[in-house]
């Protein structure tokens, strides 16, 4: 068993859960700005794996609400798809909450947190990078059947667990109170981080102005739909299930794709330390949005379109905006790993934005020319 230190106090969290068998391992498992995971392997035949995982109860202050939102999802999927499955021969999986073996809750909450279990993908993986146009064609699968299966999901059915998510003039609002807060924060990476801001204030209401006047409306949301958190299928390298389900909620579903491309189109991933060579690949996202389109041109309205370039420039603004707040606030809200963490993902979605801006005339052109002919079928 490869266990580390607090490791007993974990295996006996995680065997409050009604597990299929003896736990094997316990690992730490992937590298979450605001969770703790674990992967939970269990003895089989056949073997069997598990995430465990302690809620951040800064970020999610109504974890019960977190779970119920999962649950009423996986119901609305599993009674979609017994109604006739859209997806022909495709595989697709929604994680599964295990519930306790004493009381049969959703999760164990103890001094030391808030934790629940869900069921790990098997036979497949998720990556960091995206490496090739078929892998961002399928991550624009993956997020475009998700979209599909919820579509007929009515929004309120669904809390509202992370008030403010992804509206960005709360954000502007939230840097604007660190800022005045903050002891004059020195040097030339934060006079440039504020100087970006500054430039893009006016245009931070974009989707939320479109929401106010009724042209975008809410919907259900994956909320974090960045590539690590779309599972490709081992051997085929189809998308099998989008993962992270913490934020799901009501919102708008232009957060989703921005934050899909932001992430996949962004060839060095967030955590890269060239800055120099920070791109949005265009070619890619042609490939991830043609994948979207391919499951979700059925639900888009014209209104859609019209805001998909927006989406894709605020919501890298939007993060880096979200990192360097949290930079200058004292690193409160996202995990780091040294001082100046937070400020250099700032400055890596900064500089993606401004390869997105620098590229607008090209990306609009992919935007146009595959609304005018979206390719249907999976
Ligand atoms: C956070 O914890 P993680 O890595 O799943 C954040 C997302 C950001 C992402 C950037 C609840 O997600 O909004 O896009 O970091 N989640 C929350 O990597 O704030
Ligand atoms: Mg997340």
């Amino acid at each position: 068993m490869t266990l580390g230190e607090s490791d007993g106090a974990l295996v006996s969290i995680a065997e409050a859960f009604d597990l299929p068998g003896r736990i094997r391992s316990l690992d730490p498992l992937g590298s979450g700005n605001v969770n703790e995971s674990f992967v939970v392997v269990c003895d089989g035949p056949p073997e069997r794996r598990f995430v465990l995982q302690r809620l951040n109860r800064r970020v999610f202050p109504r974890p019960d609400l977190v779970m119920a939102n999962i649950l009423a999802l996986g119901e609305h999927v599993d009674r979609r798809l017994a109604q006739g499955s859209p997806l022909g021969e495709r595989r697709w999986e929604v994680p599964r909450v295990v519930r306790c073996r004493a009381d049969q809750r959703p999760w164990v909450e103890r001094e030391d947190g808030f934790w629940r279990l869900i069921t790990f993908v098997e036979s497949s993986r998720s990556f960091d990078l995206v490496t090739s146009a078929d892998q961002a064609r399928e991550v624009g699968v993956g997020l475009g059947l998700f979209h599909h299966l919820i579509s007929d999901l009515s929004p309120e059915r669904l809390a509202d667990t992370l008030e403010g998510f992804h509206v960005t003039p709360r954000y502007l609002e939230q840097y604007d109170a660190v800022l005045a807060g903050a002891p004059a924060a020195a040097g030339s990476d934060v006079s440039h981080c504020r100087a970006f801001v500054e430039e893009r204030r006016d245009f931070a209401p974009v989707l939320e102005a479109a929401r106010a006047s009724g042209r975008l409306r809410l919907r259900p949301i994956h909320g974090d739909p960045k590539v690590s958190n779309v599972m490709l299928e081992a051997g085929s390298g189809r998308a099998v299930a989008l993962v992270d389900l913490d934020t799901v909620k009501p919102g708008l579903i232009h957060y989703d794709i921005g934050d899909c491309l932001r992430s996949c189109c962004n060839p060095l991933g967030e955590e890269t330390a060239d800055l120099e060579a920070v791109r949005f690949d265009v070619d890619l996202c042609r490939a991830l949005l043609g994948g979207y389109l391919s499951a979700a041109s059925g639900f888009l309205t014209d209104a859609d379109y019209d805001h998909l370039y927006a989406a894709i420039r605020l919501i890298s603004f939007e993060l880096g905006l979200r990192f360097f707040t949290d930079h200058l606030a004292g690193d409160v809200y996202f995990r780091t790993e040294r001082p100046d963490h937070n400020l250099q993902r700032a400055l890596v979605q900064f500089r993606l934005t401004a390869s997105i801006e620098a590229q607008e005339p090209a990306i609009l052109a992919v935007i146009d020319e595959l609304r005018a002919a979206p390719a249907s079928g999976l």
